[in-house]
């Protein structure tokens, strides 16, 4: 909920005042902060005084992943090192990861955003809260845990991994609510079953995202565990968890949007498209000092309506989202692009440039399997040599892209050629 002066929900009307002067301030900071964006809208004939609100937007040039890979790692930073706080990085497309930094400012409206996602899932001060997002340079563990901080509920800050210890423990302390990849919840439903568990668990609530899920997935989860689940949205980029999330009645998630200026475009003129209409979500970053973005691409697809929700929340909300307009995978929560297996597999001398990912769903956990083609002079050495050279091209890529595969070498010319684009990657994960 966005609260005015008089502790009232904000009106549109006022909703788009502050987002009109917020703009403004955007723009003026990243021209005279950042050399990078003065150089971009000076070579459109920008100057920050041309921005005058949210009407004159599609003015301004777009900001990409690429723009912060070309920058690395703090070439888009706004303010000194000396004034940030905390930096996160995720997956580049190639090997360069996305370099994030936060002002002490910048962490503590991170908190407050992942904090009224919490109090949209109906979680509260007396709750005890599991964190099983990754800790660590991804935005998941830390960016839920202060946010359960701000709240002022209790975190169990679990991290990813052993499963029935989490268990155990969301037992022993009475533990309301979890945070996690909405995959992992279902495979955490699983083992519980398996434990014969089940009337011990006092889960009221989950809030998961960090990767595309389906309304079917949500009942699953809610029928499985008998809680409610909730959707939360969010990109490292632009900040982490806690960009948007949906409250009781899950129709669309409600977006920040005294944080975050949302925009769909059409993901091929990038025209910007009306209420109700699929495209690529775009953010300007609103209050953002460490690394403030100017309409950031997203590439995540979805549509947007301003119409106001039941539950008497006055910010647009965002529709499920539907995929994505680029190659980007996320297996267990970990952004890969076929891209990175490549580049790994091109700085080998024994592997060829040929290779297919397969990635599919058991029990709940997602795997990657990569077949590669080897020379055939490696088929006819010893089965050891052959189980050795697979060993170290499955460690090459995970140190590559941050995720354990298993590597499956082929002969010679047996991944099938294509004269157009090469089908890569074969998901078989069905999002039913
Ligand atoms: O995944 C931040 C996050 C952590 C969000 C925990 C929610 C919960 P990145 O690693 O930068 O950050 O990946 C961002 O993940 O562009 C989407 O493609 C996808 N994504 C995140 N949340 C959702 C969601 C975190 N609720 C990328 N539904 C984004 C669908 C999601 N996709």
């Amino acid at each position: 909920m966005i609260w005015n002066e008089t502790k009232e929900c904000m009106s549109r009307d006022e909703l788009t005042c502050l987002q009109n002067a917020r703009l403004v301030k955007l723009v003026d900071r990243v021209y005279h902060n950042v050399e990078y964006y003065r150089k971009k809208m000076q070579a459109v004939g920008l100057e920050p005084g041309d921005i005058r609100g949210i009407e004159d937007l599609p003015k301004l040039p777009f900001t990409t992943k690429d723009d912060l890979r070309e920058t690395y790692p703090f070439g888009l930073f706004a303010v000194p090192l000396s004034q940030i706080t905390r930096i996160h990085a995720s997956s580049g497309t190639t090997g360069k990861a996305t370099v994030v930094g936060y002002t002490r400012h910048d962490l503590d409206i991170w908190s407050e955003c992942v904090a009224r996602c919490i109090t949209m899932a109906g979680l509260g001060k007396n709750d005890i809260i599991q964190v099983a997002y990754g800790y660590g340079l991804f935005t998941g563990g830390l960016g839920a845990h202060y946010g359960v901080e701000k709240m002022g509920a209790t975190v169990v800050p679990m991290s990813t991994g052993n499963t029935k210890k989490l268990i155990n423990m969301m037992i022993d302390f009475g533990v309301t609510g979890i945070m996690c990849t909405p995959s992992y919840l279902l495979h955490i439903a699983e083992v519980i079953d398996e434990m014969g568990v089940k009337d011990k668990i006092k889960l009221k609530a989950s809030i998961n995202g960090a990767e595309p899920w389906t309304e079917n997935m949500r009942k699953q989860i809610e029928q499985k565990l008998g809680i409610h689940a909730h959707d939360i949205y969010g990109l490292s980029e632009v900040m982490g968890p806690g960009v948007a999330a949906d409250c009781w009645l899950h129709k669309g998630l409600h977006i920040q949007e005294d944080h975050f200026l949302p925009e769909i475009v059409d993901r091929t003129t990038l025209e910007p498209l009306p209420d109700g209409q699929t495209g690529e979500l775009v953010i300007s970053t609103l209050t953002k000092e460490g690394i403030p973005l100017v309409r950031y691409r997203t590439k995540d697809l979805t549509s947007i309506t301003h119409e106001p929700c039941e539950c008497g929340r006055t910010t647009a909300r965002l529709a499920k989202f539907t995929g994505r307009s680029d190659d980007m995978l996320i297996i267990r929560g970990v952004n890969v692009f076929p891209s990175q297996i490549e580049a790994a597999l091109l700085e080998m001398d024994e592997t060829t440039p040929h290779y297919r990912m397969i990635v599919d769903r058991v029990n709940n956990l997602d795997t990657l399997e990569i077949q590669v083609e080897v020379e055939e002079r490696y088929f006819s050495d010893e089965i050891r040599e052959l189980e050795k050279l697979s060993k170290k091209i499955a460690h090459v890529i995970q140190q590559a892209i941050g995720l354990a595969v298993k590597v499956k070498l082929v002969e010679p010319n047996s991944i099938e050629r294509s004269e157009g684009k090469t089908q890569r990657v074969i998901d078989k994960r069905k999002l039913e």
